[in-house]
């Protein structure tokens, strides 16, 4: 591989922040509303610089590091790592279905579109173990839905992903996948790796000075969609996965933990089935 071709945290910072600003997001908070959080807000950092008496000196390093994660493009990266899964979890407050999980910054929208069986797009010397995932998107009293989705993306066996590291072709290991007339699938793909927090950027910096370490463990990310009902954004990870006791995003539960066996040809097979809830 050659340099211009490694992935470094400003590459795929900047591709994060590129992608996420093409959504031109909204979110209708009236004023009293933003005035109580920030007031908040506030009032909480108060708070911790008067209990730990932060100086001026950790005072002026915290500026720069906040000017180096917006040039590094690392915004998207280190909120959605330490600040999505709270916001999560209260976004999943009353829902009865499959658990969520967070997206995370490297969702690409209109992934190339899959049959009910299929193999997610990858390249001919692909490496890593296949992994055959299967299963079915139902409603909250067990019926098979018409026209459901899953989008499916994850990373590769070095835990990097399409569109965010230069040396992978666009559309690697993402799919949009339409299930059958009773919302089943089968998707053959290959295992992802752990993913590493870039330790070349500001995130990176953040975590070993905290003493930290920067991983994910192995993770499927997916978007289930049906009509009528509601999307569910959430992730799959690997039972007995290295740090998934210990998630640097604390985003795995157990609800959300695959035990794929061997088949009778020796290929890894895993089942997991979508409850979604009425939208
Ligand atoms: C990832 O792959 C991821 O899923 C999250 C949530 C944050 C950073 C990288
Ligand atoms: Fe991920």
């Amino acid at each position: 591989m050659t340099t211009s071709e490694s992935p470094t945290a400003v590459g795929s910072g900047t591709a994060a922040t590129d992608k996420f600003l093409q959504e031109r997001v909204s979110a209708d908070t009236p004023p009293e509303r933003v005035s109580a959080i920030a007031k908040d807000v506030l009032e909480a950092l108060a708070g911790v610089i008067d209990k730990h008496g932060v100086t001026y000196p950790e005072y002026r390093v915290l500026k720069q590091w906040l000017i180096d994660i917006g040039q590094f493009g690392e915004w998207p990266l280190w909120l959605d790592v330490f600040l999505e899964h709270n916001v999560e979890e209260v976004a999943y407050r009353g829902q009865s279905g499959t658990k969520g999980s967070i997206e995370g910054p490297y969702y690409v929208a209109d992934a190339k579109t899959l049959a009910a069986k299929c193999e997610l797009p990858m390249r001919d010397n692909e490496v890593g173990s296949k992994l055959v995932f299967e299963g079915q998107v139902r409603d909250l009293d067990g019926n098979g839905l018409d026209g459901a989705t899953v989008e499916l993306w994850h990373a590769d066996d070095e835990g990097y992903y399409s569109h965010f590291a230069p040396h992978i072709p666009d559309g690697n290991l993402r799919g949009t996948i339409v299930t059958d007339g009773e919302g089943r699938f089968e998707i053959t793909t290959i295992q992802p790796a752990p993913y590493q927090i870039p330790t070349d950027g500001p995130t990176g910096w953040f975590i070993e000075k905290a003493g930290w370490h920067p991983w994910r463990p192995a993770h499927l990310h997916l978007m289930v969609k049906a009509p009528g009902k509601r999307t569910i954004t959430t992730q799959l990870y690997f039972k007995d996965g290295e740090w998934i006791e210990n998630d640097v995003a604390t985003a795995t539960k157990p609800e959300l933990i695959l035990d794929p066996k061997p088949g009778a040809d020796g290929i890894n097979r895993v089942t997991y089935d979508f409850v979604l809830d009425p939208a």
